[in-house]
């Protein structure tokens, strides 16, 4: 019997993509560029099995267009570019990347946030340009986070991890909100306490946004959300772009409602807003809160487990929609 093809549509690292090779065909994008949607159904005919990241879109025309297809793995946590319920109908299974990447994503978001508070990035650039030239008592001064309010948007995994950070390593009190409240014994060890999205806004000193992007969480923080914050808190945003209307966003920093934000998710990237770009009193990463080595490696290789125990009989470590397999 022939070996099952299978289509890597993201460039990852060879000693991992090996191991696809031991037990299936594989075709690989040996280049960063993501390719268009018609480019991937063309290569995916054929293909039983796909691995894709968070670029990629997965929809009901690709599914349609691309009958052969049973796996989609993705190597992201997040996976609002794959319409699941189209999957499940069809028949396909989803898989993500979940917990490989909570602490390196949440060690980012904590440094975007030092970062923002700090003024680090902003006071970076004045020195390189050669301006600093003398010593002044408020220069590039910045907001305390220790001691500070942490409010956290997004109680999941990752939420969870920032908000132990703040309570346990910098003396933060955690207020948070979460549709769902966590138990009691959950909000306990990381001293948080459940408050509704309006009075997390008015109170936080620094806002972490980690909430998943879905059509219910499309601006969820616009102009009215901005205008209800403290004129010196910061808001930093390691969710997805769309959560956070970008162009209210940076007329509400110009103007001074907020203090400062920290952003490595933006709308339609990895175009940012020009109007972003102008403001000093932001700082702005290229959507690399889970990109350290180790942990990189970790998503692409739970990708893989995924990808293999789908189309090998065996039971995918975290897939989304596994009422499929028992079909
Ligand atoms: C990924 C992410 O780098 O996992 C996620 O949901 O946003 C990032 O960790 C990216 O999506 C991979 O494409």
């Amino acid at each position: 019997m022939s070996k099952p093809s299978v289509l890597v549509a993201r460039k990852t690292f060879d000693d991992i993509v090996d191991r696809l090779r031991q037990r299936f065909e594989v075709e690989t994008n040996d280049s960063d560029t993501g390719w268009s949607q018609d480019e991937l159904i063309r290569r995916l005919q054929g293909k039983a099995g796909v691995y894709i990241a968070g670029g990629d879109k997965i929809d009901a025309k690709l599914l349609d267009a691309c009958p052969d297809l049973k796996a989609v793995c993705t190597m992201a946590v997040g996976y609002n570019n794959i319409d699941v319920p189209a999957c499940t109908a069809r028949g396909v299974l989803v898989t993500n990347a979940p917990d490989v990447l909570t602490e390196t994503t949440a060690d980012f978001g904590f440094a975007l946030m030092m970062a923002t508070a700090r003024r680090i990035t902003e006071s970076e650039h004045f020195l390189r340009r050669g301006e600093w030239k003398q010593w002044s008592v408020t220069m590039f001064a910045g907001a305390d986070l220790h001691g500070a309010t942490l409010g956290v948007l997004g109680m999941g995994r990752i939420g969870a991890a920032i908000a132990r950070r703040g309570h346990l390593g910098f003396g933060m009190p955690v207020i948070y909100h979460n549709r769902s409240r966590l138990p009691a014994d959950q909000e306990g060890p990381l001293g948080a306490q459940w408050v509704e999205k309006d009075e997390l806004l008015q109170r936080a000193d620094h806002l972490v946004i980690v909430v998943p992007y879905s059509a219910s969480s499309h601006h969820l923080i616009g102009q009215r959300e901005l205008r209800l914050m403290k004129k010196t808190a910061t808001l930093t945003n390691i969710a997805r772009g769309g959560v956070v209307d970008d162009a209210a966003l940076a007329a509400e920093l110009q103007a001074g409602t907020i203090a400062a934000a920290g952003l490595d998710v933006f709308e339609g990237e990895p175009t940012v807003h020009p109007a972003l770009l102008a403001c000093t009193n932001v700082v702005l990463t290229p959507h690399i809160a889970s990109a350290t080595i180790a942990t990189r490696r970790a998503m692409s290789d739970l990708a893989v487990d995924n990808l293999i125990a789908a189309l090998t009989g065996g039971v995918p470590p975290t897939a989304l929609n596994p009422e499929v397999l028992k079909r």
